[in-house]
């Protein structure tokens, strides 16, 4: 198998090499969810441009959708459109790389960046697939900040009426949302108990873990009669300690220096876990 530890931290410089291009991005949210990606795109989805429009290929949703650059990064490392093409037009007048996920691009079910409506459609889907007695997988991410949206909680609500272990959403749990920490601007401990007591199977694993993450997915894919919530447990900026943990870091372009700092800690990374 491929290493998608090292994997996950040479997508993590195209995505920092994006937002210098695109001069704006949600630098710290690309940085926390990448392991979730990688893991959901190279080990757990049936998802490729050869079978896109296969109608039992999973369907995967990425409801914070202000994470696209992380979204971008493994779609064009995927083979869904020419990387270096991403990295020079994101954000750019007149691209279609536009600052959010919008489906008129390959390999994106649905616009998103509205937080609160990817778990509510997530649901319609994972129903229509069951309904066609699809062996299709849906899967979601979302922030823990989007926890806040009323329609995350109508979703999951129905996800369990309907007994939808056909569905697997993921709350990227980096614990800072846009304004500061989840807990001050509207706490949410624990997140885990919520799902559990609407009626969710409930996994909680190190988020920036690739092995833990792809044990998860293939539990949950054994789990009967109820969907499943992964809580990756992760890092806001994760990969460089010019941005982890910091709030400002949500939305931000690296100066000269922070880049030249970020890209070196990012790579010293990958070049680590390609040897070990
Ligand atoms: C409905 C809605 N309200 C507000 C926003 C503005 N907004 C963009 S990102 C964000 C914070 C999201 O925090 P979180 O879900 O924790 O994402 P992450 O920490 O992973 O970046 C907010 C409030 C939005 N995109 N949609
Ligand atoms: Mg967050």
């Amino acid at each position: 198998m491929e290493n998608l530890k090292a994997l996950s931290y040479a997508l993590r410089q195209d995505v920092v090499r994006m937002i210098r291009e695109g001069k704006g991005g949600h630098i710290g949210g690309d940085m926390s969810v990448m392991e979730t990606l990688v893991a959901l795109y190279f080990h757990e989805m049936n998802i490729s441009p050869e079978n896109q429009d296969d109608p039992d290929r999973d369907m995967f949703i990425m409801s914070k959708g202000h994470s696209v650059e992380a979204y971008y990064a493994v779609l064009a490392e995927k083979g869904f459109f020419p990387k270096e093409e991403v990295i020079s037009r994101f954000s750019k007048f007149g691209s279609a790389y536009i600052g959010h996920p919008n489906n008129k691009l390959p390999g994106i079910e649905m616009n998103s960046g509205s937080l609160g409506h990817g778990l509510p459609v997530a649901v319609g889907m994972a129903l229509a697939k069951k309904m066609d007695q699809s062996p299709s997988r849906v899967y979601v991410v979302m922030g823990d900040g989007e926890m806040a949206e009323g329609s995350v909680w109508e979703g999951a609500m129905s996800a369990s009426q309907y007994k939808l272990d056909n569905l697997c959403a993921v709350v990227d749990r980096n614990r800072l949302q846009i304004s500061g920490c989840t807990e001050d601007v509207m706490h949410q401990d624990s997140v885990e108990e919520r799902f559990k007591a609407f009626g969710w199977n409930v996994l909680s694993v190190d988020g920036n873990d690739i092995d833990a993450l792809i044990k998860a997915f293939d539990e949950a894919k054994t789990v009967k009669g109820k969907p499943t919530l992964v809580v990756a447990n992760t890092t806001k900026g994760k990969g460089s300690s010019v941005m982890e943990n910091k709030a400002p870091w949500h939305h931000k372009v690296p100066s000269d220096e922070e880049y030249a700092q970020i890209m070196s800690d990012l790579k010293a990374r990958e070049e680590a876990l390609r040897n070990e």
